[in-house]
């Protein structure tokens, strides 16, 4: 047993008080220090944690309102078949003996799992044995395939092994850094914070955003390019070129530790590499592309950042190898401030490449396509069956289950019919196939909705294991809390249902420390020179005891047997993994996305995040703050698009592409650019009727990686001819409104749905009863008394009524003809209130008797700061900055994510007083 020589990397000194954990949200993987304050009410105090390097004490909204996040509501508590409560035999039992089954009368592959970047190394390792080693079946897929399969087939290609060079003090050291691709402003914030810090620290250092969309991102950006969406392949092609001509090439690099670099060049040269054609086709200003160049050309610190507008791409791992091409020409990796570094989406993406829970992969950075990793795997597993071609990749997948070829899925910790591509299609396939088993810590959600078994999981703050962040550093996510009914970690359920099929030996884990110790001894069985080195190697924990594996400080890996700290870099020494040890350039050309905008479907559709939301809203949903700076699912769009398009801003707009349609609030913006539009991924059929972007995605992915081309899609926008508008807010939660567009917002004590259809309303007394009928059912039951105050004007169709119970107001609910239906914030902080006289006068005028209680948007989650009270401020006080803004009103002074935003207020408030009347 290997008892803590890691004086490096385990230590129980820092572990008191509060418990040490990692954020469960992005990649970045935040330190969290957790401390429980009142158990029964699972009322949790949330911090950074200081001593961990990815963050040293810095969060995000999202990580600072993880308490919001934790407590009993909505939770999924007993497992159940077709909607019955059972005990946990017999569900894992029925699982266990459903699955064998299938698999005796229709083979391995007529069952798969669908797993994700959400779990735990020790379930996602669990989840990959048993179905590649004991059911014999490589369909395993994850939403990673969603997510970095791009750059994990990228990286392989280059470099022989799915290895990310760089570390996070790269960040600090880099002269030049070029984020492409990514929002890191929302989406990686700390990443970005620190990135900031670092320029005011350095104002030298430069930073280029290249993006479609003009992102908070470009906040802090020197330069931002406008790329047209799919365009990456040729500008950085053309920069390949331009290392070449300008001679920037790392000669001796490229001789002594690379292949293929004379092919590279040559494809690079071929495209048209004519400046202004160049311009043309990117969509970059020609001086903004020369300058961009230089940059790089004469910057040795170079690091280029990337995420999903590379990734999720149908020329996505392309995108990634002309990015490493251009590294790799200028041996700009594996050294202090350069490189080629992947920001990885989940907070597991990495640890679940680590496990091999891709359908291509094997196990601990192994390929199943490979004899000797398979039978060295299989050996040390002693599994019985190894399957010998890769499993069904997601997309593929769903079309299995829909073809009726896959007969038995079980979903993990991810939300396809949401998340995918096609998505109605993924829930038509759902609905017709034998066997849906779904795990989730959540009750209702869009997939839950389609299971026949539905296993109630352990959430964050309840599981106990590790996940690995961007640059490769593996931490603990511990529990404080008690798990709530009977839901039970997910490795567990897969041991289980393992022992049930009878791999009772191979499935005997009795806490997540010896699922890490097995997978650790993996990543080191037959690592060495002899049998070929694998980049991915953490033999220096395996065997750790519970003590040990408890106390584990965050380390990056490799980390060999022997070793005592973890390794901040790879291929310093040009050593790759690839069989003669050298790095790929591969030969890449520009292609056009598999399906162009024409005259019937005219603009592009570009999916992607939100600051204040995480996916599919399952747990930042259930955070008011979190909600309080964007509600509503938007379409961005360019005002002169949408003019032409007679579209105005706040109207409800239909987006339909040939595989579904969604509806949201327009937003217009000269941040995107004209001919494209952008939606959230995060709203579900749960909180809206029709916002599910998946449902319009194509379902196109990229030939070498499988992923899907989510921010690619050709549609159509028009505006949605509302006959009515609008909206009820209410103390208590109403089922989502079955109408043309509803969408359900949470509040602070209260719920508020937005509205609109299509037909004429007859009677809008008969809707608001329809609206309200929970909340007087709820009155009549509790046997209190109502009171009705109505306001209508049939002759303009405005109709509008409030419900007080007991003098208290419980709900208001208001239609009319256009959306120009008056703000909601006002009225939502007198729900649940006595009324003032004043305000009983005013209420159904929707509008304030003192327009100082309309704050407005709110921009500042962390202290609920409004718009109009910044621009209010602004104003009165003569504030100039955004700390002048932080001193007054504390906004943007916490977290610091709404700092881009205070910044184009205070811009847009100086345009409007340098303007003359
Ligand atoms: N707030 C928040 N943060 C998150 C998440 C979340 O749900 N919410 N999810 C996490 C996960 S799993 C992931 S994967 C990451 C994703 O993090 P990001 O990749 O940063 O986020 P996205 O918004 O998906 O897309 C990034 C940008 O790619 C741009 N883009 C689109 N097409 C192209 C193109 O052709 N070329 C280039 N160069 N850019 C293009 C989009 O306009 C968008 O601004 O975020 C993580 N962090
Ligand atoms: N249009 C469009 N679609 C996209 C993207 C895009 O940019 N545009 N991005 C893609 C990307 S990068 C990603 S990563 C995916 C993300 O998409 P999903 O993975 O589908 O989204 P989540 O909401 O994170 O789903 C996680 C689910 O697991 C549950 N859960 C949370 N913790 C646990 C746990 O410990 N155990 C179990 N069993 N369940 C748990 C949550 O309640 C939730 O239901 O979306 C992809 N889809
Ligand atoms: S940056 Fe990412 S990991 Fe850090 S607190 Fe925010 S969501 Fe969590
Ligand atoms: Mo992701």
């Amino acid at each position: 047993m290997n008892r803590l020589p890691l004086s490096d990397i385990s230590s129980t000194a820092t572990l008191l008080p509060g418990t040490n954990t990692t954020c469960p949200y992005c990649g970045v993987g935040c330190g969290v220090k957790a401390t429980v304050t009142d158990v029964p009410a699972r009322t949790v105090t949330i911090a950074g944690d200081e001593n961990h390097p990815a963050n040293s004490g810095r969060l995000c909204v999202k990580g600072s309102a993880l308490g919001e996040t934790v407590g009993m509501e909505g939770r999924l508590l007993y497992p159940e078949i077709r909607g019955e409560r059972k005990s946990w035999d017999e569900s894992l039992e029925f699982v266990a003996a459903e699955f064998s089954r299938i698999v005796r009368e229709h083979g391995p592959d007529a069952v798969a799992f669908y797993v994700s970047g959400q779990l735990l190394t020790e379930d996602y390792y669990v989840a990959n044995k048993l179905m590649k080693g004991f059911i014999g079946s490589a369909n395993i897929d994850t939403n990673s395939r969603l997510c970095m399969s791009s750059s994990v087939a990228g990286h392989k290609r280059a470099f022989g092994a799915d290895t990310v060079p760089n570390c996070y003090e790269d960040l600090e050291l880099a002269d030049l850094v070029v984020l492409t691709g990514s929002n890191a402003a929302w989406c990686h914030p700390v990443i970005f914070q620190r990135l900031k810090a670092a320029k005011e620290k350095r104002p030298g250092m430069r930073i280029v955003v290249i993006d479609p969309r003009r992102t908070a991102t470009c906040d802090i950006a020197d330069l931002y390019l406008p790329v047209k969406a799919g365009e990456d392949v040729r500008l950085f092609n053309a920069l390949l070129a331009q290392l070449a001509s300008r001679d920037a090439l790392d000669h001796d690099f490229i001789e002594q530790h690379c292949n293929g670099f004379v092919q590279a060049l040559a494809a690079a040269q071929a495209q048209d590499l004519a400046i202004a054609h160049l311009a043309h086709d990117t969509g970059i200003d020609a001086l903004d592309i020369e300058r961009f160049f230089s940059w790089f050309v004469t910057t040795p610190r170079t690091l280029t950042l990337y995420s999903q507008g590379v990734n999720q791409s149908s020329s996505g791992s392309d995108k990634v190898n002309a990015i490493i091409n251009c590294h790799l020409a200028t041996g700009r990796i594996g050294k202090p401030g350069s490189g080629p570094f992947s920001l990885t989406g989940q907070p597991n993406a990495m640890g679940g490449r680590e496990v091999g829970g891709l359908a291509n992969q094997l196990a601990a950075h192994m390929d199943i396509d490979n004899p000797e990793h398979r039978e060295r795997v299989q050996r040390f597993w002693q599994a019985p069956v190894m399957p010998e071609k890769n499993g069904l990749k997601a997309v593929d997948m769903f079309e299995a289950v829909h073809a009726g070829k896959i007969k038995a899925i079980w979903i993990v910790a991810t939300n396809p019919v949401v998340s995918m591509p096609d998505a109605d299609r993924v829930r038509a396939a759902l609905q017709q196939c034998e066997l849906v088993v779904v795990s989730d810590c959540i009750a209702d959600t869009d997939t839950t909705r389609m299971a026949h078994v539905k296993l109630p999981a352990l959430g964050w703050g309840e599981k106990d294991g590790t996940v690995t962040n961007s640059e490769r550093r593996i931490s603990r996510q511990r529990a404080f809390l008690p798990a709530p009914g009977e839901a039970r970690a997910d490795w567990w359920m897969m041991a289980e249902v393992g022992r049930r099929m009878g791999f009772a030996d191979a499935f005997a884990f009795a806490a997540p420390a010896d699922v890490f110790s097995e997978h650790a001894a993996l990543s080191a069985f037959e690592n060495d020179a002899a049998h070929g080195r694998r980049d991915f190697d953490i033999g220096a924990v395996a065997g750790l005891d519970a003590a040990a594996y408890d106390a584990l400080l965050p380390f990056q890996w490799p980390i060999r047997s022997g070793e005592h700290a973890g390794t901040k870099r790879l291929f310093a020494d040009g050593q790759f993994f690839t069989a003669d040890g050298r790095a790929r350039f591969l030969a890449v050309s520009p292609r056009t996305p598999a399906n162009l905008p024409d005259a019937d479907w005219p603009f592009v559709l570009n999916t992607g995040r939100i600051r204040d939301q995480w996916h599919t809203m399952t747990r930042t949903g259930l955070s008011a703050r979190l909600l309080a700076h964007i509600g509503e699912p938007f379409c961005a769009m360019n005002p002169d698009d949408a003019a032409a398009f007679a579209i105005r801003e706040h109207d409800v707009v239909t987006l339909e592409s040939r595989w579904g349609l969604a509806r949201a609030r327009v937003q217009l913006t000269r941040d995107q650019s004209a001919g494209t539009v952008f939606m959230p991924m995060h709203w579900t059929g749960v909180l809206s009727s029709h916002s599910r972007v998946g449902a319009v995605v194509n379902p196109v992915v990229d030939p070498v990686s499988g992923q899907p081309e989510s921010k690619h899609t050709p549609v159509r926008v028009r505006r949605f001819d509302a006959a009515w508008h609008g909206f009820v807010l209410s103390s208590v939660a109403l089922p989502l409104p079955d109408q043309d567009y509803a969408v359900a917002v949470r509040g602070g004590k209260f719920w508020r749905f937005e509205l609109a259809g299509e037909n004429t309303l007859v009677g809008p007394t008969e809707l608001a009863d329809e609206l309200l009928k929970t909340v007087m059912q709820q009155a009549l039951a509790q046997g209190r008394a109502t009171e009705t105050l109505e306001y209508v004007d049939a002759s303009c169709g405005v109709y509008r009524r409030a419900v007080l119970i007991e003098g208290l107001l419980q709900s208001v609910c208001f239609i009319g003809p256009d959306s120009g239906l008056p703000e909601r914030r006002w009225l939502a902080g007198l729900i649940g209130g006595p009324l003032s006289a004043l305000d009983r006068r005013a209420l159904l005028s929707g509008r304030a008797a003192d327009p100082a209680a309309d704050v407005g948007n709110i921009i500042c989650a962390c202290f609920a700061v409004g718009e109009k009270t910044i621009r209010r401020a602004i104003a009165t006080q003569n504030l100039d900055s955004v700390a002048a803004i932080g001193a007054c009103l504390k906004a943007g002074s916490n977290c610091g994510s709404c700092q881009p935003e205070l910044k184009q207020i205070l811009a847009s408030c100086q345009v409007v007083e340098k303007t003359p009347a």
